[in-house]
């Protein structure tokens, strides 16, 4: 018996990778159609060599579910700047989430090349560096090295909106990949992604799984107040409001709408969070 990494799924059957850089093709035992569980990538599993055959799941550090994917820890939001425009309710949308996962977060920015005047872009990105988030542009001559750098030894994920450029980054990283790619237009009038798997990659010492979605969960399982620690301005902020358990929306002395006010927190990263929580009420709403 030996321990491997599930790098892809494809109709039941799973490519795993030894620590001897071998690949095997495997089945799933029988048994496991029995349970809920099912091996999916990213997960660690012990395998017969000889039947290939997984006989079973390593307990599991995280599972996105949106794409499916196991142990993740790193996540890569790409988002372009134009074509589709910059979507910020979607980026502060996925932070939150990957916040609550608890899973390292990179942002990268595509198609600046695309853009006359890049004023906005540079403001709203100094901005989320102030947060502490790393963000890289695909335009920048060390892109690669650092992209490469934030891969090894991990697990990683690339997730953004359909036409992006997931898969031209992982390209651009590795051009022997020849992973397809879609041109915009197209892209978007089938409605559908262009990569239609998960599937890890090698990067580095790491790996870097190319994705179709971009949904990785939704707030169902966060409540109010979890979602504004989420958002770390606010919660670094939250200890100055009047109330212990403010939710910044209609409490009075409020610090997170005084420093809106002071133009020191950006009114859209508010406004989303409004909306979230509205999301989320909604969502309780319907369940009791
Ligand atoms: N000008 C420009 N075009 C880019 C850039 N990055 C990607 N593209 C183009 O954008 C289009 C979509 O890129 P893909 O890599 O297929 O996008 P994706 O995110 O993988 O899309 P799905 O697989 O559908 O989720 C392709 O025509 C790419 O050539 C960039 O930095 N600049
Ligand atoms: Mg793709
Ligand atoms: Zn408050």
């Amino acid at each position: 018996m030996s321990a491997g990494l599930i790098i892809k799924a494809i109709s039941g059957e799973y490519t795993v990778i030894l620590p001897n850089q071998q690949s095997i093709i495997c089945k799933p035992r029988g048994l496991f159609r029995h349970h809920e569980k099912s091996p999916i990538v990213g997960d660690v599993v012990d395998i017969n060599e000889t039947e290939r055959v997984i006989m079973s799941i390593h307990p599991r550090k995280n599972c996105l579910e949106r794409p499916t994917i196991a142990n993740v820890d790193k996540v890569f939001l790409v988002f372009s700047v134009i074509e589709p425009d910059l979507n910020l309710n979607l980026l502060d949308r996925l932070l939150s989430i990957i916040e609550y996962q608890d899973i390292d977060i990179v942002i990268i920015f595509t198609k600046l090349d695309l853009l006359s005047n890049n004023q906005n872009i540079a403001s709203v990105k100094e901005y989320y560096q102030e947060l502490g988030y790393r963000i890289y542009q695909n335009d920048d001559p060390d892109f690669i090295n650092n992209i490469k750098n934030e891969v090894n030894q991990h697990i990683c994920v690339v997730a953004g909106q359909s036409g992006v450029g997931k898969s031209t980054l992982l390209n651009f990283i590795n051009p022997e990949l020849k992973i397809k790619t879609n041109v915009i237009s197209t892209a978007l009038n089938r409605g559908k992604h262009t990569t239609s798997h998960v599937e890890l990659i090698k990067i580095a010492d790491g790996w870097l799984a190319d994705t179709p979605g971009f949904g990785i969960a939704d707030f169902e399982e966060i409540d109010l107040l979890t979602l504004s620690h989420t958002f770390r301005e606010f919660y670094q902020a939250s200890s100055l409001c009047k109330f212990s358990q403010c939710t910044h929306i209609d409490e009075p002395g409020c610090e997170v709408k005084r420093l809106i006010g002071t133009n020191h927190i950006l009114v859209t990263r508010y406004q989303n969070y409004l909306l979230f929580a509205k999301e989320i009420k909604e969502t309780k709403k319907n369940k009791y």
